[in-house]
């Protein structure tokens, strides 16, 4: 599609309302609430709102809105960092009278046809920022800072993206309009005492095996450690990053929502993706993740990623 047609949506539409995926990181609520604030900047009397469910560790970002079933009838939903349908936060958007995807996995989008998808880019953040500046668009200092937000985090700190110049002149751009890099720098480096701790015992729980380490976190560790799904999954996934020996590292954690068994993949120069697909995952060439019934599928993963590096 065209941005542009995009763009003509938004000016044309009364309600706007941003979601992205379940169980947000920095990039999905970075990009939500970077683009409900530009939007609600350049159009003060659009009604905008912001839904989802909401994780503690980003909520120095902002907060969501508690709106009704009606608010979506008419409206236009921009989704944005994510492009298949069971991942989207608030299902509600069904209703809405458009639909438009903003993203930059490799996932086939089930959602809509009206979808600006760029794998290119670093971040979802980066590709919006990108989109609305090309449009002429102001982007609000507060926007930049949770665009940036996006950018630095899901770019690992300005080390991955298949286009790092684009993604550095993007996030200039977005200092330029004011971005408050530091303020992000200093929430997410900050851990509590019990983050501390839950390293500690992770570090000693991994498994490792031709080229391969993972953990295995049974329902059990939520007990001893009260937190989130994500500080979990996503938040020991580093314990097994930058071992020499190690290319491909996973998480598998137990989701007592669904029962089932999330698995996070990172890689180091070799590409995974596939092996998410095969499970019927994805995401990114070395970052991508999938689900699979129960511990006992663990050992087919492994096996897979072993002979991947064979
Ligand atoms: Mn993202």
């Amino acid at each position: 599609m065209d941005y542009k047609d995009l763009f003509k949506d938004i000016e044309a539409y009364e309600t706007i309302i941003i979601e992205r995926h379940t169980r947000p990181d920095l990039d999905a609520l970075g990009s939500q609430i970077g683009l409900s604030l530009i939007l609600k900047n350049k159009y003060p009397n659009k009604n905008i709102y912001i839904v989802g469910d909401m994780t503690k560790k980003y909520s120095f970002i902002g907060k969501m809105d508690e709106i009704e079933d009606e608010k979506f009838n008419g409206a236009l939903v921009i989704i944005v960092d994510v492009a298949v349908s069971y991942l989207v936060s608030d299902k509600r958007y069904t209703n809405a009278s458009k639909v438009w995807v903003i993203d930059h996995h490799k996932n086939d989008c089930d959602i809509t046809d009206y979808k600006l998808v760029d794998t290119t880019r670093s971040a979802a953040a980066e590709y919006i920022a990108y989109l609305v500046m090309k449009e002429g668009i102001d982007i609000p200092s507060s926007a930049a800072t949770a665009l940036y937000g996006g950018i630095i985090t899901d770019s690992g700190r300005f080390m991955y993206g298949a286009n790092l110049s684009e993604t550095l002149r993007v996030s200039a751009s977005l200092i330029d309009f004011g971005a408050d890099a530091k303020y992000i720098y200093d929430n997410i480096y900050i851990e509590t005492l019990q983050e501390r701790e839950m390293k500690n015992y992770f570090q000693e729980r991994i498994k490792f095996k031709d080229g391969v380490a993972w953990l295995e976190n049974e329902p059990e560790v939520f007990d001893k450690f009260k937190c989130e799904f994500n500080d979990i999954s996503r938040g020991m996934l580093s314990l097994m990053a930058g071992i020499e020996e190690i290319k491909i590292w996973c998480n598998f954690t137990y989701d007592m929502e669904s029962n089932t068994v999330k698995c996070e993949f990172r890689s180091r120069g070799v590409e995974i993706v596939d092996v998410a697909k095969s499970f019927g995952g994805g995401g990114h060439a070395y970052a991508c993740g999938c689900t699979i019934p129960s511990f006992q599928n663990v050992e087919e993963v492994i096996q897979k990623f072993i002979q991947l590096l064979k």
